[in-house]
Order: structure tokens, then sequence, then C-alpha cells
């Protein structure tokens, strides 16, 4: 009797972990009818992602033209130099909505840069000079720490950029850190065109990609991809220009269980980098971009431009959900 007990016992724990489902499946794909390739999606490190969001804020507003900026570049171009020696910083001047110029610094890091095949990953490394959103008047004129709005998807990809570093996908891929993108007329100063004074190192990247005539397949822009029960509905302008992609994306993020982040409700059209990447250098690219209508400014996550868009509004759940979404798109592709 005992022993029944016992084999009973054991068979249900083969059972047991025979059927246990793993987190990351190696997946066996047929490669043009010839060679089979195993797919495997690493994990995603959410402590890492976190990590790399503190360092960044870590020096201060990251506002074009102070110290802290160019420390930071240095920060990032080291780091990234560290997963491949295929980076370029590429500086170029762009002109703000008060007429100063500004040196930009778009930081490129390139993994397997011989492939014709190949993505885009992209967010913004600097941080708003103006907190021009803040509850309180008194800090319209305060540089924000940009812990969400820049740091959070610069985050995110440095550790895809890690793992690219580690494992390389089918396809080649290149990470681009925009500079000045967050540069764009305050509140009560709006000027005509002002929309245009978005997005300055995008816009200066479309027009002089830093390997002449270079396309990708597609692009996928990361801004505000780290606060607490994000949500990412689908941006009008990717939903426009890159309507595939967006499906590709969510239809992946759904998948993975993150439901609840990926909704498939329209989200309102945002002038960021990838719009300049889709109208002036052609390639589709869409916007993983927290939207809220119901937020107190109308649109964006609710510290958005506020002096609380600091690390407190962090969380590495919300980075994970989106880079384990983005790395699986990513390394499936072939
Ligand atoms: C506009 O408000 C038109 N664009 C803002 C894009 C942005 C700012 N993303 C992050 N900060
Ligand atoms: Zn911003």
């Amino acid at each position: 009797m005992k022993y029944t007990y016992y084999i009973i016992f054991i068979l249900i724990f083969f059972i047991g972990t025979g059927c246990k489902d793993q987190k990351h499946p190696s997946k066996t794909v047929q490669d043009s009818g010839i060679k089979k390739v195993s797919i495997q999606i690493p994990d995603f490190n959410e402590d890492s992602a976190y990590l790399f969001v503190k360092n960044q804020v870590d020096f201060g507003p990251r506002v074009p033209g102070t110290r802290a900026h160019s420390r930071c570049a240095s920060y990032l171009t080291e780091k990234l130099k560290s997963y491949t020696p295929h980076v370029i910083v590429q500086n170029g001047k762009v002109r703000t909505f008060n007429d100063l110029t500004l040196n930009c610094n778009n930081i490129i890091a390139s993994f397997q840069p011989e492939k014709q095949s190949r993505v885009f990953l992209a967010a913004h490394w600097d941080s708003r000079p103006f907190a021009d959103h803040d509850p309180d008047p008194s800090n319209h004129k305060t540089p924000i720490d940009g812990a969400n709005d820049g740091a959070s998807g610069v985050g995110v990809l440095l550790e895809i950029a890690r793992h690219l570093s580690l494992s390389e996908p089918i396809i080649g891929v290149d990470i681009i850190l925009f500079d000045v993108e967050d540069y764009g007329p305050p509140q009560d100063n709006q000027v005509s065109e002002g929309n245009d004074f978005w997005g300055l190192g995008s816009q200066y990247w479309s027009r002089n990609p830093h390997v002449p005539g270079y396309m990708a397949r597609y692009g996928i822009l990361l801004d505000m991809v780290g606060a607490e029960n994000a949500r990412f509905p689908q941006e009008a302008f990717s939903k426009y220009y890159a309507p595939d992609i967006l499906k590709k994306v969510w239809k992946k993020a759904h998948k993975l269980g993150y439901n609840d982040y990926f909704l498939l409700e329209e989200g309102s059209p945002i002038n960021d980098d990838h719009y300049y990447v889709n109208k002036i250098r052609k390639i589709p690219t869409i916007d993983i971009i927290h939207l809220d209508p119901a937020s107190s400014n109308g649109s964006f996550f609710e510290y958005w431009h506020t002096i609380n868009d600091n690390m407190s509004v962090i969380d590495k759940y919300t980075l994970n959900v989106v880079g384990h979404t983005v790395m699986a798109v990513v390394y499936e592709e072939r």
C-alpha cells in the first residue's frame, strides 16, 4: 500500500514537470525550407533595465547644452560600445522654437551591420528643460528628470542591446537614441509651426541618416514605457503609417499575456520621433507610448512634463512588459 502511494507520487511529479509551460520555449522554424533555425528569446531582465534608467537619471536632467547631458552622452556611448563595436555618435546643429542653436547628438549602435534585412529600435535620451505642465506654476521653468519621458525607453533599449551582444537574432538591428526630442515650445509660449519643434534629433537623422540611404524593414519607438499600469493605445500616426507593424507587435504582446497594457483602442496622434521617420525617411515606424485621455494634461501619462516624472514613477514590471514584447518580435523576425 505504501508503495502504491509512492509510485503515484512519482508519477504525478513527472507528469507535472513534463507539462510545465516553459517561460521561453525554444521554437524551431523552417528557414527557406533548407535549414532549421532554433529561436530562443533571451530573458529580458527588468532589474538590469531599471538600473539603466536610474543611471541616466542620476546624472541630473539631461537638458541639451548642460554638463549632465554631455556626461550622459558619454555614459550611453560607452555602454553601447561594450555591446557592439559599431557605435556612431552623430553630431548636428538644430534650431529651437526660441531660436537657440543646439548641438544634437544622436547615438546609434548597430548589430550585424552587414545584414540587409534589419529593423531599428529607438527612444529619445534628452530630457525636457521645463516642467511646463506641473500643477505648481513656480516649477514651470524647472528641468525635469524625465525618468519615464526619455530614460525609460533608453533603459529598455540598453537591456535589449545587452542581449543582442550575447545572442544574435536572424536580422540586423540598429538602436537609435535620438537627442533633442523634448525641446518643444512650452504651454504658455505657443509659436506657429510649434509642432515641428518637437523631435529635432529625429528630424535631423531622418534627413541625414548615419548610413547614406539607410533603410530598415520597420522601426519601433519607445516613449514613456516605465510607469506603473502604463497604457499603450494604438497611437494614430503609427496606425496610419505602419498598420501591419502595429498589428504584429500588439498581437505578440497579447500572446505574451500583456493585454492590459497593449490596448486595441486608437490613441490620439502624437508628433513624436516616429512621425518624422515615417514622413521624411519613409520607414514604417510605430510608437509604443503611454497615452491617457483621462489624465489632467488630457493626453499623456499623469506626471508628463512635471517635476514628478522621477524614479518614483518607474515600475520594473512595465519595463519588462515592453522589453519582453519587443525582444520577442525582434528575435522571431527572419
Ligand atoms: C507633442 O506634444 C506635439 N509632442 C510631444 C512628444 C513628446 C514629448 N514625447 C515625449 N515628450
Ligand atoms: Zn516629453
